[in-house]
């Protein structure tokens, strides 16, 4: 008999792995990472019973955003913050459902080189119906001093500056995805040893695709470029590179996880009563345009890369498009092509 071959690294080895490979390094990103991980396994464990115990539904309160907020957002922040909190490499963090970044102010903490941003809890509208959700974090080097306490200049950093990124969708099964400079890598949750397992190595997002995500109940609102990219996907077929297919979840970490696994675009567009579009720019569009442009892809507001985006506000929003480059390049195409129509016409 064959002797079981275990070979699959788990999270805590893959970092550790990684800081062997790179002496000079502290490990406080491996540490932070691992604490992500641990944050990400409660609320898992939370999510997956969320029909069987007093934890769906609204909590009767508003957050910044002007949203309902669920219980299990509470829950999944209060988790997120803990255990960043009472870690060793975290200064402070800035959180969607926190009107306010956090500083926080013990003297481990306030010694620690990197702030976190995070939507504890993304596309919570789909809790109580069972559609997958996910968690959107980004890490920072904290540019105030080390031992003081963390200031806003620490959040309103470009994305490109992030050291880290990653999601954690709450999916038929549960992956952490993340991306450094090096690259990108899926692990899976294995329940059986309660540990998330690299699953998709050095994940690359095909340069091509053929899905397309987009909500068409705001068509009409959206800019003519953004039509015309529209249509264009619609005639799509065997003789242009089609037939593409039209994927939305309503989930955008369930939207953009399966693009970057098969090739695709994820796009929300500015519309005439929201020009900003809904998505906020700090804590969902820097990590997965981080992530995703580490994997091949490109990640837009329509008229300059997500990641050179200078920050004025905790929870502002832009609008976002993002997938696979050749899609992308296509679409850009489009909304130029049609802005230089209407500065003719205009
Ligand atoms: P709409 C979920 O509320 C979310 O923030 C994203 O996860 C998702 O992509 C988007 O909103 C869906 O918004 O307006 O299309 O329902």
């Amino acid at each position: 008999m064959s002797p079981i071959n275990r070979q699959v690294l788990t999270l805590d080895e893959f970092t550790i792995q990684s800081l062997r490979q790179f002496p000079q390094a502290t490990g406080e990103l491996s540490t932070l990472l691992r604490d992500i991980g641990l944050a990400s396994k409660r609320v898992n464990v939370e999510v997956n019973k969320a029909g069987l115990v007093d934890i769906l539904g609204d909590t009767g309160t508003m957050n910044v955003q002007g949203e309902e907020v669920k219980k299990l957002d509470v829950f999944a922040n209060n988790q997120f913050t803990g255990v960043l909190q009472r870690g060793v490499s975290c200064a402070g963090i800035a959180s969607e459902e926190m009107d306010e970044f956090v500083s926080f102010d013990d003297d481990v903490s306030r010694n620690s080189k990197y702030i976190c941003m995070y939507d504890p809890l993304d596309g919570s509208g789909n809790i109580d119906v069972n559609v997958s959700i996910g968690t959107i974090f980004g890490i920072y080097r904290r540019v105030s001093d080390r031992g003081t306490p963390v200031t806003r200049e620490d959040f309103l950093q470009k994305g490109k500056h992030q050291v880290a990124a990653g999601y954690i969708v709450y999916g038929s099964s549960t992956m952490l995805v993340y991306a450094t400079r090096r690259g990108v890598n899926g692990f899976t949750l294995d329940p059986s040893i309660g540990e998330f397992c690299l699953s998709h190595p050095d994940l690359k997002c095909p340069d091509a695709g053929n899905i397309y995500s987009v909500n068409h109940g705001n068509y009409y609102q959206y800019e003519e470029g953004v039509k015309k990219y529209i249509t264009l996907c619609q005639n799509k077929n065997k003789t242009n590179g089609g037939p593409y297919t039209q994927r939305y979840i309503g989930s955008m970490v369930s939207d953009v996880h399966r693009n970057l696994i098969k090739g695709g675009i994820f796009m929300y567009p500015g519309t005439i009563e929201k020009p900003k579009g809904k998505l906020r720019l700090l804590y969902e569009c820097n990590p997965f345009a981080f992530i995703v442009e580490a994997a091949g892809g490109k990640a837009t507001n329509g008229v300059q890369p997500i990641l050179e985006i200078q920050p004025t506000e905790l929870h502002q929003r832009t609008p976002f498009f993002i997938g696979s480059k050749t899609m992308m390049e296509e679409m850009e195409s489009c909304l130029a092509s049609e802005r230089t129509e209407e500065k003719i016409k205009a």
